[in-house]
């Protein structure tokens, strides 16, 4: 049983579908929420993390690299970078209270971490104000006391106190309950790289070699001569549209103010001249990739993608220490407004070159595998792209907000 989830407003697993969508547990108002944060256990006190103060976000990044969440087999932890961190807890609007922190009273050591941070969801017809909740962390020598739901007590209560009431949150376990779960899938770049830290490995058919020359891409976008160029901040009144329409795909998403759509597609992209060719050079401390596609004859934005950078420590190998990984983020092309572009295979086609312009930029940018979920129309390009099914799921969740399962997050709603 889920001695702490059974008494939270999800539902619960094996509950029947829902007949309508809506909360679980009504808004209150601030008067009647609790004041105080939950005690913790002795030794232990509350704090916030002060992103904007490099010491505390240097803390905040010794807590996850050390403890943060790894693979299966212990062989990988992600290594958030200080940029990413920056860029991830501090979008518009953002509350420094939803950073929450628990230290060793007597040493002021930071050993627990939860982290919510302000989007507006759309799940189907509804548009909530919600908090994406991220980076729980608890650290190693303190596992299994039930400090967690602690922690997911006082973000709740920090969310609350802001007049916010529902989150969204995902996560490699499964708990109750989730309203969708995605693949990750796999495209290597850095063949030799990733077989020798055992990230993959030559199939029992297959030589090094070949599987060399099967994972090759070409060192130039495809779509260069049609208008492919890294996104400039003449672009976001444009981008953000085109991220709207094509969402409206897809039964849950996140809305994007322009303010947001440039501090998701454009903000964290590091210190560096943007000159022509500039996608062969990673900047300084870059964490987002964004390019888009501009018509050359009527100059309006075509289409769209974007890719971060999410490091993981390679744990005990004698050469290796990091895995660069790089994570497909948005993309949207104008061809799925075309009729009959989803049926025609046009959507798919264009896709495929879109996303396979970003392998292109990823691996000149040295990047050693380029990861995807399954989710938005990621399924119709990933194998033909050369991507592989991996070994992790992600489940995704929403607390107080109930509705029907959404399968896959994609467009047409079918999971893979
Ligand atoms: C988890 N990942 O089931 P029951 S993902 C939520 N998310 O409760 P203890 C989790 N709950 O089953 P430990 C969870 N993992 O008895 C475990 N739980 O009801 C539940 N790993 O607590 C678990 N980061 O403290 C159980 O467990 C209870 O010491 C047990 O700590 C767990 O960021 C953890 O994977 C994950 O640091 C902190 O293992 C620790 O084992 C750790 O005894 C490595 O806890 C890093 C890692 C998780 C990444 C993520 C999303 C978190 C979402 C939290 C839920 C948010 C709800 C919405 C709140 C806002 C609402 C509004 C408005
Ligand atoms: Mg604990």
């Amino acid at each position: 049983g889920h001695k702490f989830w059974s008494t939270q407003p999800v539902p619960q697993l094996g509950e029947d579908a829902p007949t309508s969508d809506g909360y679980i547990e009504p808004s209150r108002p601030a008067s009647e929420l609790p004041q105080e944060p939950h005690p913790l256990p002795k030794d232990f006190e509350w704090s916030t993390v002060d992103i904007t103060d490099e010491a505390q976000l240097r803390e905040l990044y010794e807590l996850l690299c050390a403890n943060y969440v790894e693979d299966d087999d212990a062989s990988f932890r992600f290594q958030y970078s200080a940029e990413f961190l920056r860029w991830a807890l501090m979008p518009p609007g953002y509350h420094k209270e939803w950073h929450v922190a628990v230290r060793v009273t007597s040493t002021k050591k930071l050993v627990a971490f939860i982290a919510g941070m302000p989007i507006t969801l759309r799940v189907r017809d509804n548009v909530i104000n919600a908090s994406e909740v991220n980076f729980l962390c608890v650290h190693k020598k303190l596992r299994s006391k039930r400090l967690t739901p602690v922690l997911i007590k006082e973000v709740t209560r920090q969310c609350n106190l802001k007049g916010v009431f529902q989150a969204l949150y995902t996560a490699g376990t499964l708990l109750p309950t989730p309203v969708s779960v995605c693949k990750y899938f796999h495209r290597c770049l850095n063949v030799p790289k990733l077989v020798n830290v055992r990230f993959t490995h030559v199939p029992q058919n297959q030589t090094l070699a070949r599987m060399i020359r099967l994972n090759k891409v070409q060192d130039r976008p495809r779509l260069e001569k049609e208008g492919l160029r890294e996104m400039e901040e003449k672009d976001v009144p444009e981008v953000t549209a085109l991220y709207e329409a094509y969402m409206k795909r897809f039964g849950m998403a996140i809305i994007l103010t322009e303010e947001e759509a440039r501090h998701q597609f454009l903000s964290g992209r590091g210190i560096g001249p943007t000159e022509k060719e500039s996608w062969r050079k990673p900047r300084d401390g870059q964490v987002v990739w964004t390019y888009v596609v501009e018509n050359p004859q009527t100059h309006k934005i075509t289409e769209f993608f974007s890719f971060y950078s999410l490091p993981s420590t390679i744990m005990n190998h004698p050469k290796y220490n990091v895995l660069n990984a790089a994570y497909l983020y948005y993309y949207a092309t104008t061809t799925a407004f075309q009729p009959g572009a989803d049926d025609d295979g046009l959507l798919k086609k264009r896709l495929e070159d879109l996303v396979g312009d970003a392998l292109i930029v990823a691996d000149q940018a040295k990047f050693d595998v380029f990861n995807a979920l399954t989710l938005m129309d990621n399924v119709c390009f990933l194998q033909d792209l050369k991507f592989g099914a991996g070994d992790g799921l992600l489940n995704y969740y929403l607390y107080n907000w109930r509705t029907s399962s959404l399968a896959g997050l994609t467009s047409t709603g079918e999971f893979p």
